[in-house]
């Protein structure tokens, strides 16, 4: 069972050697992000911070997923259980959903601020990067939306920036669920959407507002599954929407039907600054709840965040279903977080071409976040970064393992390989590589890898494996 609230996972990661605090005095404004950016690009800790210039009745959490440990321990999970692991007890979590509860009071009451009191500056919000458009608030949030015409609660993780005291701008893709559910069911009809904006709750339902999940699918149901327990939830102060109890902090708020205003730039998930500053929706704020003594969170966006570990186990997952449903011979699928998410290794029980240009087509179909595919033997491991590398490196043909997809309207926009004409048309390309043996050859003329699983006998795998265990190795 996972952790019921950020508090309990805090202190589960401090025992683990995971979180660092600091009781010496940061500043908000880039320094403390700055400490939490080089410890991703680090492989470090997360870090608590204490004393946070300006504002002494606050503290704020750095990047609390950002590593394989930490995640393990938000899914109530040791410390050291292995990424094949992991990735296993999420699919079996994900398909297991457990209904939310409704309860009547939550720590997420303890203060409540409305109306005129409101007042983003009295919160501790980071300037995260050199260059940002504004204080981002919402790195590491729950986004939680109502359609106008079903009812279907949607969760997501967008990020917010403080445009003034009361005023967000946010960036909700229009692909996204909220997006849509903002331009199909409440723009049409001149109504305000409401929105909460939930920080600091119990990890998996953090973990669920990021996953891809179904048009039409309740995240709150997969929070359960993740963490292996309901969810509590209470009402919000100012709309009928509903937001994890635990939580450190929630934002209330409506996205205007009829205004935009400037958001970004910002550091962006791939690891650049490379868009400019845009108009893009605008969230009215009506009240802030929050825990006393509150905790803030922050991801620090680039290489290594919180969001790359998270978003590439779920994608990947969702990735050897889509595979499976279409009949290729998948083994295994992972995305390494070091890829900012555009890179898939695909282990297959039979290669070749034919499977290597069916990857691409299938990954290209919809939306095209990744746009690298390793297709690898399944005597390859993808999580073993070295293996994959070494199978890439020898084994695919540099012309006729090459497999590249054009398309039109489906690029991801963020990808910083792109030119500004390109992202303009929307127009982008995928490749996979095909890193198997063509399944026509013979086996005699098949290359055989000169390791000691695959050129030994059995018999001297044994002895050298018993030799290694004697040795203490
Ligand atoms: C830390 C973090 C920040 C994110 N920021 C955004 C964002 O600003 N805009 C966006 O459209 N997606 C963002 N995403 C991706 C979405 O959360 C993800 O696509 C999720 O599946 C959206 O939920 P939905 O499918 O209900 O729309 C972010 C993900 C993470 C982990
Ligand atoms: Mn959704």
């Amino acid at each position: 069972m996972a952790h019921k609230d950020l508090r309990s996972f805090l202190a589960a990661i401090e025992a683990s050697g995971d979180l660092v605090k600091v009781d010496d005095q940061v500043d908000w404004d880039q320094e403390l992000s700055g400490i939490g950016r080089l410890s991703c690009e680090r492989y470090g800790p997360a870090f608590m911070f204490n004393n946070i210039k300006d504002y002494p009745e606050w503290r704020t959490i750095a990047n609390p997923v950002a590593g394989w440990r930490r995640y393990a321990v938000g899914l109530g999970l040791p410390a050291d259980t292995s990424v094949r692991d992991l990735y296993k007890v999420y699919a079996e979590r994900e398909v297991d959903l457990i209904p939310p509860v409704v309860v009547k009071d939550g720590p997420c009451k303890e203060v409540v601020i409305k109306g005129d009191d409101v007042n983003l500056f009295d919160l501790p919000t980071p300037m995260v990067h050199d260059g940002d458009g504004g204080r981002y608030l919402g790195t590491w949030d729950i986004v939680i939306s109502k359609d106008a015409d079903s009812g279907w609660v949607n969760w997501g993780m967008y990020r917010f920036m403080i445009h003034n005291e009361r005023l967000l701008t946010g960036y909700p893709r229009p692909t996204s669920h909220l997006g849509k559910m903002l331009l199909d069911g409440y723009v049409p009809k001149g109504k305000n959407m409401p929105i909460a904006i939930a920080i600091g709750a119990d990890m998996p339902s953090h973990l669920a507002a990021a996953a891809t999940f179904r048009l039409a699918g309740d995240e709150a149901l997969l929070a359960g599954g993740l963490g292996q327990q309901a969810v509590e939830l209470v009402k919000c102060e100012t709309s009928d929407l509903y937001v994890p109890a635990t939580s450190e902090v929630v934002i209330e708020a409506e996205i205007l039907f009829n205004g935009v205003d400037q958001e970004g730039p910002y550091g962006e998930y791939p690891g650049y600054r490379s868009g400019e500053m845009g108009n893009s929706v605008c969230a009215r704020v009506t009240a802030i709840t929050h825990r006393k003594k509150p905790i803030l969170s922050l991801d620090t966006t680039g290489f290594m965040d919180s969001s790359a570990v998270t978003t590439s186990i779920s994608g990947a997952i969702s990735i050897r279903r889509r595979l499976e449903k279409h009949g290729v011979p998948v083994v295994e699928v992972y995305i390494p977080p070091e890829s900012g998410v555009h890179m898939a290794v695909v282990s297959v029980r039979r290669g070749g071409a034919a499977v290597a240009q069916q990857v691409v087509d299938l990954l290209t179909a919809r939306r095209a976040l990744i746009s690298k595919v390793l297709i690898v033997d399944e005597d390859v491991d993808v999580f073993n970064m070295a293996a994959v590398i070494h199978a890439f490196s020898t084994k695919c043909h540099p012309r006729r393992g090459t497999h590249i997809h054009d398309y039109e309207g489906r690029l991801n926009a963020l990808t910083p390989a792109y030119s500004q004409e390109e992202r303009v048309r929307r127009s982008g390309s995928s490749v996979s590589f095909d890193c198997t043996w063509p399944p026509e050859w013979p086996r005699e003329e098949t290359p055989i890898r000169a390791t000691l699983d695959a050129m030994y006998s059995k018999d001297v795998q044994e002895r050298v494996l018993s030799r290694f265990k004697n040795l203490g190795l």
